[in-house]
């Protein structure tokens, strides 16, 4: 890929900023914290690193009710920290993402103060979507829409007069149906573009736009699940409008007017594959996010689906997908393919998977420490604003990251410093950076020596991606329950073979060729190599 394509097969390290690194000891991961732990990144391998979101915020919501879109929170440094962060990221060879919230702004944010003290139908109210109510008196809501993270949709103000919060109402939505909205934000982006970011990742970008006249879905969860649940069986009128189609055919030439290959990654949930496809393309964005494969249970079938869905989408669009297997809004993998040992030696097998596969990998930071789900948080210490409605637990995979030590907080901080938002368990020591270090067996070397490999080898960095078809890859028939592909640079050229054995015996890989890289130990015990059940191998055929 050129240097303007560094997004089609790069691996991009999600950085929670609250919990990747604390400089200043307060317990709170910052901006300074990333900075100096850049060479770590770099010696990891990835090619970017997207950040959660930074901006100067009550924190309702992790960050993700911004009150200012242009400036650092001072829990995570300033501006200055940023523009040395990305000089030295920069320098290092490291792309960098940041996020981008449209959707909603918080509610300190100027624009929705100005409108609670204005008057209805006012100019500062068309900013957010403020609405009569229904009933006589307007005592009942606009709509039977459901937020997000459980209740109503809308909160009534003092006048009587409804917004609508498709998350917390401390996150109203904007209206992205007014043109003001829209030259603010493009405004935005160029400020970010500006401070030099290679990408944004857009939060919620199927949501902007809410169908005209704001009609009832007509089911609520009091008739049973939640209303967003009817995703996948139908569209919701207030997600994957066609007209949100328009807001980044004008974003696109934004990011296009800058040098060196300005992306963006779309985090947006449509009914379908095909859907989740309309946004993707050289006139709007440039990836979405494939959930489907963070989805996928612990089968050879499951995975083969989503694989074969994924490559035929992206020869569509054009553009090789993405693959994802956690991030900060879901249980960590090695929690959910299973309790115990068992679930670690799946997530490993998972990464020699999706390392493996055409396209561009998003890793969550800890996956490459093999951290588990922390599923014992007292529920004071919990912040998840969906935790106390929907009993939502997304702080399990936002505690801070062990860095060396015996004791919690694991060098989170600097020497000494005990403070840590969210208190890392126990038995972390062995987990830590520091103690994985050099390990050949920890699942830190397993994921560099695989990064080093797909930096390296020719199948992985010169093989055809999906966007020239889907024989990027080509599927080997195995037993059932194992998963075999190799893919190389041309028919001629030496192959990598990927085998995942998803079974509950051990299978013969003595065909694939010669072993570069295994999740667990290849059993010679029979006199013929057998990849262990939930292992994956990487060989090369000559
Ligand atoms: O998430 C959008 C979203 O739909 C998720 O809230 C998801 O449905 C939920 O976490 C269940 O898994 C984005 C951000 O990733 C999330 O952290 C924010 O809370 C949310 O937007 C609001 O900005």
């Amino acid at each position: 890929t050129t240097d303007v394509d560094w997004w089609r097969s790069a691996v991009v390290y999600q950085v929670y900023v609250r919990s990747f690194a604390d400089s200043n000891g307060d317990g709170v991961g910052d901006l300074r914290g990333i900075r100096e732990r850049l060479p770590y990144l770099r010696d990891l391998g990835v090619d970017a690193l997207w950040l959660t979101p930074f901006y100067r915020s009550p924190m309702i919501d992790g960050g993700y009710d911004v009150a200012d879109y242009r400036d650092v929170d001072p829990i995570f440094g300033n501006l200055a920290d940023f523009d040395e962060m990305i000089t030295e990221a920069h320098a290092l060879g490291l792309r960098l993402i940041v996020d981008v919230v449209p959707n909603h702004s918080s509610d300190a944010h100027p624009w929705f103060v100005e409108a609670l003290a204005a008057a209805p139908g006012s100019a500062e109210r068309e900013r957010y979507m403020f609405h009569d109510g229904k009933g006589d008196n307007g005592e009942l809501p606009p709509n039977d829409w459901e937020s997000i993270f459980g209740g109503p949709a809308w909160t009534r103000v003092p006048d009587g007069q409804w917004y609508l919060h498709l998350f917390d109402p401390a996150q109203p939505d904007l209206n992205w149906r007014n043109p003001e909205v829209r030259a603010e934000f493009e405004d935005v982006l160029r400020f970010w573009l500006d401070r030099g970011v290679d990408g944004f990742r857009i939060d919620v970008a199927h949501g902007m736009i809410k169908q005209e006249g704001l009609p009832d879905v007509g089911r609520t969860s009091a008739d049973g699940s939640p209303q967003i649940e009817l995703l996948g069986r139908g569209r919701l009128p207030y997600f994957d409008q066609d007209e949100v189609h328009d807001i980044y055919r004008a974003w696109r030439p934004i990011l296009d007017s800058y040098p060196g290959g300005r992306m963006a990654v779309a985090e947006a949930w449509a009914e379908t594959p095909q859907r989740l496809a309309r946004y993707i393309g050289p006139d709007e964005l440039h990836q979405a996010f494939n959930f489907d494969f963070l989805d996928a249970t612990w089968s050879a079938d499951s995975f083969h689906k989503v694989i074969d869905t994924a490559l035929a989408e992206s020869t569509i669009v054009g553009a090789p997908t993405t693959w994802v297997l956690s991030n900060h809004d879901k249980h960590r993998h090695v929690t959910r393919y299973g309790d115990g040992p068992v679930g670690l030696r799946r997530a490993r097998a998972a990464a020699l998977l999706m390392l493996a596969l055409p396209g561009c990998a998003y890793l969550y930071q800890g996956e490459e420490l093999g951290l588990p789900e922390v599923l014992d948080l007292p529920d004071e210490l919990r912040q998840d604003p969906a935790f106390l409605r929907t009993g939502q637990t997304r702080d399990g995979c936002r505690v801070p990251l062990p860095w060396s030590g015996e004791l919690p907080p694991y060098g989170f901080g600097p020497a000494g410093c005990e403070l840590s938002w969210l208190p890392a368990p126990t038995t972390w020591a062995n987990l830590s950076v520091a103690a994985q270090t050099g390990d050949p067996a920890s699942t830190l070397e397993l994921y560099r020596a695989a990064l080093r490999i797909r930096r390296s080898h020719p199948a992985l960095v010169d093989g055809p991606t999906t966007d020239t078809g889907t024989d990027a890859l080509a599927w080997l028939t195995t037993e059932p329950e194992v998963l075999a592909f190799s893919r190389a640079a041309t028919p001629d050229a030496p192959a990598l073979v990927c085998v995942v054995n998803f079974g509950d015996a051990p299978v013969r890989v003595a065909d694939h060729g010669n072993l570069i890289l295994a999740s667990e130990p290849l059993d010679e015990s029979s006199g013929q190599p057998m990849l262990p059940v939930d292992a994956a191998a990487w060989f090369e055929r000559p």
